[in-house]
């Protein structure tokens, strides 16, 4: 059979690029098979480069908030890119920027743009170790953080025991200092300070857990973390990178109430474009370079274009109504997936917390990695790939975030619950055979 374009661009593009990506988790492994090649985004849409389109539930792994190519976001990209695209200087739009995710994130006091949200995250445990002297840091299973050293850990033997390295490449004197602990157990963050108060530099989490699926905090998880931060001196890092600007204008922190002490952001922040940023308390941001000894620093950091980019997107955030309208949406989406389910009788678990949901393929609660993991893999890949032939975009693991935009219409909602019943029939009666 004539292979199509995509088939043929994967098999020259593994050529060239380990994988034929430019990041892991888009070669497909989660669910077999071979990965689409896009040539364009519109709305709620995306097409392949074989002129297939289909409902997009990636969303670039949630940047895409307005959906792609969204008119006053181009417009903003056009007009500043014909001004040139980078100076290595400062310019009015990063100052622009800044300001406004100083005034949407409660804690944000300063902020310091970078490129990404693995430099985001790596310069504030830096900044949090440089501002305590202190080397240890707590994370937590299944929550990622991007693919700086420290945050690429495996739990060690026993609950308490320090971290080992998650990946070639990374050593055993920087796998030490990181402290690994089950999602939503504050018992073990308490025991972890008992045991090792003085050391501890920062506790870093994803407030609402995006990359073991969505898991949301048990109510007073957070509020602990913040006690216990607070009374042993270590700096509590909310990693935002999804959930800002997604769950609410001011993120996680202002949905739940509990301001941490520092925040990384990205995604949603660039619009699309190539943007993170770290930022928290005065008294912590000013230790950075060149206010502080805390040496941090990028070529392409506030690159205007991106900023561009990341002020036009937040203006639209901004509309009244807006959060309100994506969550209807959501709200359908999630109470349609529901009653199928309660009508086929699978017992599956959907986690939401405002447009970023997951369809867990367990019957068991998700409250943590360990319950995450009881998902059967194996029927996510069969949903997956029974969808994408229906025209519905998922992400090609379970253990993602499936995201909505503005952009989508009811319609599109419709149609991806009549895919949805269809395809969760099949993995029913797959089931039975
Ligand atoms: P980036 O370096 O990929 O921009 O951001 C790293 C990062 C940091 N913190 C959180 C909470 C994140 O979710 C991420 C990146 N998320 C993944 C998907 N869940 C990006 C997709 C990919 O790795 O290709």
């Amino acid at each position: 059979m004539e292979r199509s374009k995509s088939q043929w661009l994967f098999s020259e593009a593994q050529k060239y690029i380990p994988g034929g990506v430019n990041s892991p988790v888009r070669a497909y492994k989660g669910v077999g098979g071979e990965p689409l090649f896009i040539k364009q985004g519109k709305g709620s849409k995306i097409f392949d480069v074989d002129g297939n389109s289909f409902i997009d539930y990636v969303l670039s792994w949630g940047p895409l908030i307005l959906g792609h190519a969204h008119p006053e976001v181009l417009r903003s990209v056009r007009e500043t890119i014909e001004a040139g695209m980078s100076f290595g200087a400062p310019t009015e739009l990063e100052l622009e920027l800044a300001k406004m995710v100083v005034e949407a994130v409660p804690s944000v006091e300063m902020v310091r743009m970078v490129s990404s949200g693995t430099e985001a995250v790596m310069s504030a445990i830096r900044l949090a170790r440089g501002f305590t002297g202190r080397d240890k840091i707590v994370k937590f299973e299944g929550c990622y953080h991007g693919h700086s050293d420290s945050l690429l850990i495996k739990a060690g033997s026993g609950v308490l025991t320090l971290g080992i390295p998650g990946t070639p490449g990374v050593t055993r004197g920087t796998a030490q200092d990181t402290i690994l602990l089950p999602y939503n157990n504050l018992e073990a963050v308490k025991e972890v300070f008992e045991k090792h108060s003085e050391e501890i530099a920062a506790v870093i989490v994803e407030p609402v857990a995006g990359n073991m699926g969505v898991v949301l905090p048990k109510p007073g998880f957070l509020e602990g973390l913040r006690e216990l931060t607070s009374k042993y001196g270590s700096v509590l890092i909310f990693d935002e990178v999804i959930t800002g600007f997604r769950v609410s204008y001011g993120g996680a922190q202002e949905l739940f109430g509990v301001q941490p002490d520092l925040t990384t952001l990205g995604k949603v922040l660039g619009g699309g474009m190539p943007v993170g940023a770290f930022g928290g308390k005065k008294e912590i941001m000013e230790k950075i370079a060149p206010t502080g000894p805390v040496y941090q620093a990028g070529t392409l950091s506030g690159n205007p274009v991106a900023m561009a980019a990341g002020i036009a997107t937040l203006k639209v955030l901004q509309k009244p109504g807006f959060y309100s309208t994506i969550e209807e949406k959501a709200k359908r989406l999630r109470e349609g997936l529901t009653s199928i389910l309660r009508e086929l009788d699978l017992g599956y678990t959907i986690n939401s917390c405002g447009s970023m949901m997951c369809l867990f393929f367990t019957e068991e609660e998700v409250i943590d990695f360990r319950s995450a993991s009881t998902s059967k893999t194996e029927l996510y890949s069969k949903y997956f790939w029974k969808m994408m032939e229906q025209g519905v975009y998922l992400a090609p693991s379970q253990f993602e975030a499936a995201f909505l935009s503005i952009a989508h219409t009811t319609e599109d909602i419709d149609f991806t619950l009549e895919a949805a019943e269809r395809s969760l029939r099949e993995v029913k009666i797959g089931i039975k055979s």
